[in-house]
């Protein structure tokens, strides 16, 4: 697909003039939910208001996004997929894709250019090297540890926006905006922290201009977003008569709230539905504990039960039953939010959940689970409150990630712990011994300490995962909402 020419008019086509804008934006992290959402909005903010705004999508290490986006001249389709059917739209806000480790040179011109007034990123919560104890960089991480020895030539994206930034100042250009859309809570004061700090042990005259000069604004990010398959391609040739090899499907809902505050400028991102506010944290905190904590939940106690996607699980009463309770348990965590309805978002998440379209793999949300557990479920234990059923609730949903770790196959077959910690998590499970694997989890950097102390919690995740270890899930679970 290198052109929409000839497509059916059932299809959505971008009905701007994709060469009269220019660049505006480098993203990094070129993968399906970047192609699903920001990209979307960015097309909608171009349809709708113009502007050079188009985007430059970077990915780190794999070549496979950019091979399959430069031969389609940055067009893809995107195919939304809900109970109302399934619509075909081509995005054409990104003009050009790149890897980092084959085109280097057309990544640092793009970071460089006096155009790109934004850098977006989605590297997932695993990409950024963060030390949870510090707020700052772990200096064990991968891509930390290489970049801050060679800085100039980062592979990792807190040393390459270091770096870029660097060299912006020394050209007399502006910075650009960072723009964080990983699931972490308060994204942008985060990646701030991390650049600082990756800034002070590489190249200290930078980290005060970074703290200073440079905006961060944090934002909720929200589409589920399954990766791509066979069956995706398939299905978008059949709706738009083109083999195209970038095509991704996604749900209908989407939703993007930012803070505004863009020292550069920006698009028009509320003509694709975007919401600014002054502060993000409600909603974040809403999101990562009510959507993305039943994520994980039901994805380890779903996948050892035996079902594959999420819509499996919700097919299951007993399960959905369960998927409720965590829901109105993290709800019931947050400040009142004016104008939202968490009874009402409850409902439209188990909705959303329940899509028979989407083919959303439990063992994929299972994936990085030391990353995600403690925004999604250790934040949300000491406002928990008096509630026993609450407290149960992410207790219950601790113990299956940490039967997750176990890789115990008493119920299910054998499976791979894809984790950035996967070796050290192996070594804690080993044996199989509820009470040690709590014990060694529980004084891992990345539990907050507040939690770490909470005994009582402790104790009924030990319980919890003893049934686990030594009843098939399917029972564990009758009996929970027995
Ligand atoms: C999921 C998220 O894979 C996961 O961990 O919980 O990717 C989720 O689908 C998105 O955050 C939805 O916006």
């Amino acid at each position: 697909m290198t052109s929409t020419e000839g497509m059916p008019d059932t299809v959505r086509l971008p009905d701007y003039q994709r060469d009269n804008h220019g660049v505006g934006i480098v993203h990094i992290g070129l993968g399906a939910f970047h192609k699903a959402h920001q990209a979307v909005y960015t097309d909608s903010a171009l349809s709708q208001t113009g502007g050079d705004w188009r985007i430059i999508g970077v990915s780190l290490r794999s070549a496979a996004p950019s091979e399959e986006l430069q031969p389609q001249n940055g067009l893809y389709t995107l195919i939304e997929r809900d109970a109302s059917g399934s619509r075909a739209r081509v995005i054409g806000a990104i003009a050009a894709a790149y890897c980092l480790k084959t085109d280097r040179e057309a990544v640092e011109a793009a970071l460089l250019a006096a155009e790109t007034r934004i850098v977006s990123i989605t590297v997932t919560e695993k990409g950024y090297g963060l030390n949870r104890a510090t707020g700052g960089v772990d200096p064990t991480h991968p891509a930390i540890a290489q970049d801050l020895k060679r800085p100039s030539e980062a592979q990792g994206v807190v040393g390459l926006l270091v770096w870029a930034l660097g060299q912006r100042r020394a050209l007399g250009r502006a910075p650009f905006t960072v723009l964080c859309c990983d699931n972490l809570p308060e994204n942008g004061r985060i990646l701030r922290g991390l650049l600082v700090d990756f800034a002070r042990r590489a190249a200290p005259d930078l980290a005060d201009h970074i703290a200073r000069d440079v905006a961060f604004p944090s934002t909720m990010v929200d589409r589920i977003t399954p990766a791509a398959t066979q069956e995706t391609l398939d299905l978008a040739e059949h709706m738009t008569g083109y083999r195209d090899k970038a095509a991704i499907e996604t749900e209908g809902f989407h939703q993007w709230v930012i803070e505004d505050h863009f020292s550069t400028g920006r698009p028009k991102w509320e003509a694709g539905g975007a919401v600014f506010v002054s502060d993000v944290r409600p909603y974040e905190n809403m999101k990562l504990r009510m959507l993305n904590g039943a994520h994980s939940m039901l994805a380890y106690v779903g996948f050892a039960a035996g079902h594959q996607y999420v819509r499996d699980v919700m097919a299951d009463p007993d399960l959905s039953r369960l998927v409720a309770r965590h829901l109105s348990a993290a709800a019931a965590t947050l400040a009142p939010l004016p104008g939202v309805d968490f009874g009402a978002y409850a409902n439209q998440l188990a909705e959303r959940f329940c899509n028979p379209h989407l083919a959303h793999a439990t063992f994929q949300i299972a994936m990085d689970g030391s990353e995600k557990m403690p925004q999604r479920i250790f934040s949300a234990v000491p406002d928990a409150g008096a509630n026993a059923g609450d407290i149960r609730a992410f207790a219950f949903a601790t113990a299956a990630w940490l039967r997750h770790l176990s890789l115990s196959t008493h119920d299910c077959a054998p499976y791979e712990l894809r984790d950035p910690r996967a070796a050290d998590l192996r070594a804690m499970a080993q044996g199989q011994h509820a009470p040690d694997l709590v014990q060694a989890v529980r004084a891992a950097s990345f539990v907050p300490r507040d939690v770490a102390q909470d005994a009582a919690f402790w104790d009924l995740v030990t319980t919890l995962l003893q049934e686990m270890l030594t009843r098939p899930m399917a029972e564990v679970i009758s009996r929970e909402v027995a």
